[in-house]
């Protein structure tokens, strides 16, 4: 049993492609998720984020569901396509006010705009211009970041650059699990590069045109476990730690590039795309910074002869066969799992924020997102029991309150997800929602976890 203060943030999550259907409608531009999912044999059942949650039909009585749940924040993403629609040059009016509504509706409700500008939905148009992999499309995302800032300003309570750069970098330009679906490992890590400095433009925007505002990035930081404590089982974890963690850490709050990340990656690309200063530049003092965690990662060495374990790291597929040349291999962790196949280790959550505590004091943290995906069940009479969802998130934020017992200075906590929605590359077949979508007819109904954590966010009581 814990307790949180008053002052402690419970919020939900959610992102655009994954919820608001309506991909053709007022005036949005397509993004590398519409070709990506509409290629053949890249989502699962060919799914597609076109209708989705339909949540830009419906965003009113969502916007009532997270009244009602009680909470003090609501973190979403603005669709980069829907208020610029080619990426560049004019914003889209309907799609800003779209947003301006979102923001107020809100608002009006007591609960605190929390908006991420990039959850994965780059323009098409940028992306055939070279997507994340060249530089311009960086300065680009300052000319977004400008537009959107203008247009919603400080009635945003926080505004997040990115959500997981990991993913976009590796799972889009690398594994190519995710849109725009490149196997291009220099590519990969000239975007982790270009994502970062996008994060510093778009932040100095922010601090700019919304100094009321608070600034943050989400990061999907990974608690790396070694198979033994071998030097060389070590030595595969400071390699993934370089590549998953510290190249976005890194520049972003010590404003350098590691040196091992540099060296162990030479194989593949010289780093000539980081210029004079941008490294400076990434470094924007964050008032927070966002965490995701959903499990943990299990490495040991691997000598690129032995048949090599298939287990992936975050279960998203792994980066390191990708750029980390052949020396590291994933292993599969030991249960019991999640509908993902991810393993569930909530001690790993209190090791990964004491660490950040550890090496960035100063820094206060943010959950910006935890949760489960599981085979709900809808029972005769309508319920759904997903008991499991609930052992899940209790257990976690039991993890977060241990973290801070010890000192870590983390201020809220956003669940993934407010309502079932589009798993990228899972397409409808994985729920993470506290909130069940019947994607037939679209009705919303809360599941045993929603009014679980609805008593935690108005009580602050973790039973
Ligand atoms: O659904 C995703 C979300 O878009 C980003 N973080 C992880 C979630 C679960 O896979």
């Amino acid at each position: 049993m814990s307790e949180f203060p008053e002052s402690f943030v419970w919020g939900s999550a959610t992102a655009a492609y994954q919820i608001e259907g309506a991909a053709n409608e007022g005036g949005r531009g397509p993004s590398i998720w519409d070709t990506f999912s509409h290629t053949p044999g890249r989502t699962l059942n060919g799914d597609t984020g076109d209708v989705a949650a339909d949540h830009y039909h419906r965003w009113e009585s969502d916007l009532s569901h997270i009244a009602s749940l009680g909470l003090d924040a609501y973190r979403f993403s603005i669709a980069w396509p829907r208020v610029q629609p080619g990426g560049s040059g004019a914003f889209n009016p309907v799609g800003v006010d779209f947003y301006s509504r979102l923001v107020d509706g809100l608002l009006a409700r007591g609960v605190r705009p929390v908006a991420t500008m990039y959850h994965w939905d780059l323009p098409q148009e940028l992306e055939d211009a070279g997507g994340w992999a060249v530089r311009d499309t960086a300065l680009r995302f300052r000319d977004y970041a400008a537009g959107i800032v203008e247009a919603l300003g400080d009635r945003v309570h926080t505004w997040t650059t990115f959500n997981e750069p990991w993913c976009s970098a590796y799972l889009g330009y690398a594994s190519g699990v995710h849109a725009p679906g490149r196997t291009e490992p220099a590519a990969a890590l000239a975007a982790v590069h270009h994502l970062n400095l996008a994060h510093g433009l778009a932040g100095r925007v922010v601090r700019e045109l919304a100094p009321a505002s608070q600034l943050s990035v989400t990061l999907n930081l990974h608690v790396i476990r070694p198979a033994s404590s071998s030097a060389a089982d070590l030595d595969a974890v400071r390699r993934i730690d370089a590549l998953a963690n510290r190249a976005f850490l890194g520049p972003m709050l010590d404003g350098a590039y590691p040196a091992d990340l540099l060296a162990d990656t030479a194989p593949v690309t010289d780093w000539s795309f980081v210029h004079d200063g941008d490294e400076k530049l990434i470094a924007v003092p964050l008032d927070v910074l966002g965490v995701n965690y959903y499990s943990s990662t299990l490495v040991r060495a691997w000598d690129g002869v032995s048949p090599r374990s298939s287990a992936d790291g975050h279960g998203q597929s792994s980066a390191s066969p990708w750029v980390a040349a052949d020396t590291v291999e994933f292993l599969p962790q030991p249960g019991p799992y999640t509908a993902m196949g991810w393993n569930i280790d909530p001690p790993a959550f209190t090791e990964l924020l004491l660490r950040l505590h550890r090496e960035y004091p100063n820094q206060p943290l943010m959950i910006t997102e935890n949760g489960a995906a599981f085979d709900d069940v809808v029972g005769p009479d309508g319920t759904i029991a997903d008991d499991r969802r609930i052992d899940y998130l209790r257990r976690h934020i039991g993890a977060v309150a241990e973290a801070r017992a010890q000192g870590a200075d983390v201020r809220g906590y956003f669940v993934w997800s407010l309502m079932d929605n589009f798993e990228w590359g899972y397409g409808y077949d994985r729920r993470f929602g506290i909130i069940r979508v019947d994607y037939d007819t679209q009705v919303r109904t809360w599941k045993q976890s929603a009014h679980w954590y609805q008593r935690l966010a108005t009580t602050g009581h973790l039973e």
